[in-house]
């Protein structure tokens, strides 16, 4: 069921750099088509950094890795597409469906594809009131069992960052700064949150990735968190006020589980007049950058 296109599979096959892309960003976390522009610009800024982008999703029950141009197009417009994670892994594929997929399902598709280096805006973390509602997005889980590397601008404010980290932290999963040593908070660089260990480069992440590759015993997944732009953050603010006003209304209305995060994301485009889509937009294409160094430097790494 792993369809994996001939790019991809050529450059795997020759040691060339790929990264791999989630669809739910395009499918759930954005508006059409600033969703379909977005996936096509990120997919350019990885091949313009030497590397072979691998976007993936479920298509009529199928994983796909490396969507063409008309699939992406797809995953942004068509009604309907699901929001898979693991848990729906196996139904969507029975039924044949036409899945999105998270952070955590590319993770566990990437890894069957053979591909190490995966990019993306933010990752699910520990839900704001998790203490009570138990909502932990399953991303977290991957994190610390598959073995992918995870780029990401942190995670949004929508969700208890103390939390998130501390979970990571039982969990086992390296949390590297991108020439850093604070969590990123998505929208802006800072969350005031200390990270113990500061990347030095992109050579530096692939090293520590060879490392932990390199012995089986500790499996799992490495989240580097690259800070956005100083010239593209929002005001801390303007997207703190559009955050808990955004909580307040999930609240009101009763959103629970997979519904939780895409509607807040929605609503705070909304409430910021588009601006957040913007630094949203932004930060996903410096990670790509980021990210397309770390595959090549891993590539040359594994040269033999
Ligand atoms: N965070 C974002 N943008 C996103 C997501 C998270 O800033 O688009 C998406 C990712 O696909 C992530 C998923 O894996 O939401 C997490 O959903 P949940 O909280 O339901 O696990
Ligand atoms: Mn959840």
């Amino acid at each position: 069921m792993l369809k994996i296109s001939k790019k991809v599979q050529d450059a795997l096959a020759n040691n060339i750099p790929v990264v791999a892309l989630e669809s739910t960003i395009i499918s759930h976390g954005m508006p059409y088509p600033k969703n379909v522009e977005t996936a096509l610009m990120v997919e350019q800024v990885i091949i313009d950094n030497g590397a072979v982008p691998a976007t993936i999703g479920i298509i009529d029950g199928d994983l796909v890795v490396g969507m063409d141009h008309d699939e992406i197009e797809e995953f942004g417009k068509r009604k309907g597409i699901l929001k898979a994670s693991r848990r729906d892994l196996p139904v969507v594929m029975a039924n044949k469906e036409w899945a999105a997929t998270t952070v955590a399902t590319t993770m566990i598709i990437a890894k069957m594809a053979g591909i190490e280096v995966f990019v993306t805006g933010g990752i699910g973390g520990v839900h704001r009131g998790a203490p009570e509602t138990f909502d932990i997005s399953a991303d977290l889980q991957e994190l610390a069992k598959t073995n992918v590397t995870v780029v990401c601008a942190g995670a949004k404010a929508i969700l208890d960052l103390p939390l998130t980290l501390e979970y990571l932290e039982t969990m086992g999963v390296p949390v590297l700064g991108y020439k850093t040593k604070e969590l990123p908070a998505f929208y802006t660089p800072n969350s005031g949150l200390n990270l113990d260990y500061a990347l030095k480069d992109e050579k530096n992440a692939a090293e520590i990735i060879k490392e932990k590759r390199s012995n089986k015993i500790l499996d799992g997944g490495i989240l580097i968190c690259v800070p956005i732009p100083k010239e593209y953050a929002m005001d801390k603010k303007t997207i703190d006020d559009a955050i808990e006003a955004s909580l307040k209304k999930a609240d009101e209305l009763g959103i629970k589980g997979k519904d939780t995060t895409p509607f807040l994301l929605k609503n705070i485009v909304e409430l910021t007049g588009g601006d957040s889509l913007e630094s949203n937009i932004k930060l996903i294409l410096n990670n790509a950058k980021v990210g397309a160094g770390i595959a090549r430097e891993y590539s040359k790494l594994n040269k033999v």
